[in-house]
């Protein structure tokens, strides 16, 4: 059996080709993805944030560690992926504009899908205006709305400021998510729903979309 702890090292370390192949011989083992992703994947991120705070780690490690996540994750995501069921609703999510960090943004992208949402992923830095261009265009039932920087949560608002001047507000659930945000958060700026995980956000919008 693989030592799973090698996936945790790799990550924080940066080495994307063991972290690939680690995760590879893991789920030829059989060992879950969720597992994987909670259990390690995530917790080195966390490590690799709080190396970053004091100062042991700079942005050039955060990227190693993030494209070593990344590689991870593109094995796992297929598996997390439905397949042939009818879509439960249209969801378009993206990381809010100003902010660049789309690691979480992609699980919880992976984790609707494997919900059986019909996900429109507008990717990272996305203006207001691309959110609103995107519900109109693809008829969206719910709006995700990411961020992991304290200074871009404002956008999170504006985002759904441009929703009501678009008249769209009524039409959809706007969701939100990501390490600084919090639940007053959401409260405070008009969010439908909060969810601090990827797999709590598939469930807030599976009970939004069945009472919409
Ligand atoms: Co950045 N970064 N970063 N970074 N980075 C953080 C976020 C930080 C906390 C690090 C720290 O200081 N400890 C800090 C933010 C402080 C703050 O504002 N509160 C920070 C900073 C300061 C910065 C820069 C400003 C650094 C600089 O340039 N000086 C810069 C900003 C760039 C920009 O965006 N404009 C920057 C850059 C980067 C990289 C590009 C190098 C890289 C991102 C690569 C990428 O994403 N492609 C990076 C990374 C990797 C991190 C940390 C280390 C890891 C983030 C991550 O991927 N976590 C991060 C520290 C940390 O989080 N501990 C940090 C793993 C991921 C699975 O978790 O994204 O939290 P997370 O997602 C979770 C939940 O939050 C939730 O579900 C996911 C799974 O459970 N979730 C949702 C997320 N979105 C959701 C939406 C939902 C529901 C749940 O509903 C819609």
């Amino acid at each position: 059996m693989v030592e799973l702890s090698k996936l945790y090292d790799a990550i924080l370390n940066g080495d994307n080709k063991t972290a690939l192949a680690v995760t590879q011989e893991a789920i030829s083992e059989g060992t879950s993805p969720m597992d994987l992703i909670t259990g390690h994947m995530v917790p080195a991120m966390a490590e690799v944030g709080h190396r970053f705070e004091t100062e042991e780690y700079y942005v050039p490690e955060l990227l190693l560690s993030a494209r070593a996540m990344k590689a991870a994750l593109g094995v796992l995501r297929p598996l997390l992926v439905a397949s042939g069921t009818k879509p439960v609703a249209t969801i378009v999510i993206g990381t809010v504009k100003g902010d660049l960090h789309d690691i979480g943004k992609n699980l919880v992208t992976s984790m609707l899908e494997g919900g059986g949402f019909n996900v429109v992923d507008l990717g990272t830095d996305v203006t207001p205006q691309k959110f609103v261009d995107a519900v109109g265009s693809h008829s969206a039932n719910i709006v995700a709305l990411s961020s992991l920087l304290t200074v871009t949560m404002p956008m999170m608002k504006d985002t759904i400021e441009a929703l009501k001047q678009a008249s769209l507000r009524d039409r959809v659930r706007v969701i939100v998510g990501g390490a600084p945000v919090t639940r007053e958060f959401a409260e405070m700026i008009g969010a439908d729903g909060y969810s601090e995980t990827a797999t709590g956000a598939v469930a807030l919008a599976r009970q939004l979309s069945t009472t919409s």
